[in-house]
């Protein structure tokens, strides 16, 4: 490892591709961290594209084989931007490599492949995160701290929801940049790697464990041309998911995730009911949490919209003054602070591989039941 420096290579220059290098650009600017990230190599194949991606996020230095990036000296960080199918295979050749591992969401395409990386990340050694980036909306880690507060009391209750709209129409494509999403051999699965894993890990983390799901899918267009083939093909990812849950803690839980729902571009909602208190976001209002306590003078209880931008709010302090807000870039500048942080404290920040293997298994009990009919028990990390 250079002295004070974190040599980082991604891999990817797609929208995490983008995401990733604006944090790493940005987060010594804010935050005081005993390292700081470079951005060392950029790797992609397609060689003009890898260009003008190096130029305008200043990586000094690019591959065309992300082979040839782990096997450099120079790098100590191995980002992975790329599509699911292929996050295993550079997250294990680069733990092989020593290398320290960050990898983009969904951690893998199902859970045993999920296990193989975990496996190998503990068997390396070394740091390792999943950029699951909505636990970093101020926001959002707020509610974790009045959760582990024990200001809700009880939990009875989780909803969540992750809507777009973005694939009805039935002449887009499936397959190639963007758009493999759709194609499952790709991606592994629709809204359910994709959208609900992160409304998974944000339950997980906020209520604990989910003990047993019953889930329902469909795809609503069956057949899309395929971008790099040509060929008309069977669409075989779930283009909605819905489904109910029964938490460790007892709480009953309801999700539902998908691409069809007319005018909602990325709205990820969540509510959960404590004995004593609720609280309530959504992704297009993020910077505001929703809370109403019952513990309120009876005349004046009612749901406060906190807004959450003062310095004794998470992360808040690093930024501007109180009362202006930050957005959706911020949360992947607070992953990358964080596990810097994590790499100097040797207390690797969450999610680490193994803490994202349990969404993994949340997901394929979610497609299993889809399939069976059947309530399904999850299997725990
Ligand atoms: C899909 O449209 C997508 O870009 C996801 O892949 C991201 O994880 C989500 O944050 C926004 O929507």
């Amino acid at each position: 490892m250079s002295k004070k420096n974190l040599n980082v290579g991604i891999v990817g220059y797609g929208f995490m591709g983008r995401t990733h290098a604006n944090a790493f650009r940005k987060v010594v600017n804010f935050f005081d961290l005993p390292y700081t990230p470079v951005l060392k190599a950029a790797c992609g194949r397609d060689e003009e594209k890898l260009k003008a991606y190096c130029d305008r996020w200043g990586w000094e230095s690019s591959e065309t084989d992300w082979r040839k990036l782990i096997e450099r000296k120079d790098i100590d960080i191995i980002d992975i931007c790329t599509p699911n199918d292929s996050h295993a295979e550079i997250a294990i050749a680069a733990a092989r490599a020593g290398k320290m591992v960050m990898c983009e969401k969904p951690l893998s395409m199902d859970g045993p492949q999920g296990e193989e990386m975990v496996r190998e990340i503990e068997k390396a050694g070394v740091a390792n995160m999943v950029w699951y980036n909505y636990r970093r909306v101020p926001a959002v880690t707020f509610a974790k701290q009045l959760i582990d507060e024990g200001r809700l009391g009880r939990i009875f209750h989780y909803r969540a929801k992750f809507l777009q709209d973005w694939t009805i129409s039935a002449e887009l494509p499936q397959g190639g940049a963007g758009l493999w999403r759709l194609d499952a051999a790709a991606a592994g699965s629709g809204v359910t790697g994709d959208l609900l894993a992160h409304c998974i890990d944000t339950a997980l983390w906020l209520n604990g464990n989910m003990d047993s799901v019953s889930a329902m899918t469909e795809t609503f267009i069956k057949q899309r041309t395929h971008s790099l083939t040509g060929q008309v093909q069977e669409v075989k990812i779930d283009d909605a998911c819905a489904f109910l849950a029964r938490f460790g803690n007892g709480s009953l839980a309801t999700f539902e995730s998908t691409r069809y729902a007319r005018g909602h571009k990325a709205l990820y909602t969540l509510e959960i009911n404590g004995e004593n208190a609720s609280i309530a976001w959504d992704l297009h209002d993020l910077h505001r949490l929703q809370y109403f306590d019952h513990r309120d003078r009876g005349n004046l209880r009612g749901w406060r919209s906190i807004h959450v931008t003062d310095g004794d709010h998470p992360y808040m302090s690093k930024w501007w003054v109180p009362g202006l807000q930050i957005g959706y870039e911020h949360t992947f500048v607070h992953q990358v602070a964080d596990f810097i942080e994590g790499v100097g404290s040797g207390q690797f920040a969450s999610p680490t591989f193994r803490d994202a293997l349990e969404t993994q298994y949340v997901c394929d009990a979610v497609l299993d039941s889809a399939k069976t009919g059947q309530w399904r028990d999850v299997k725990h990390a």
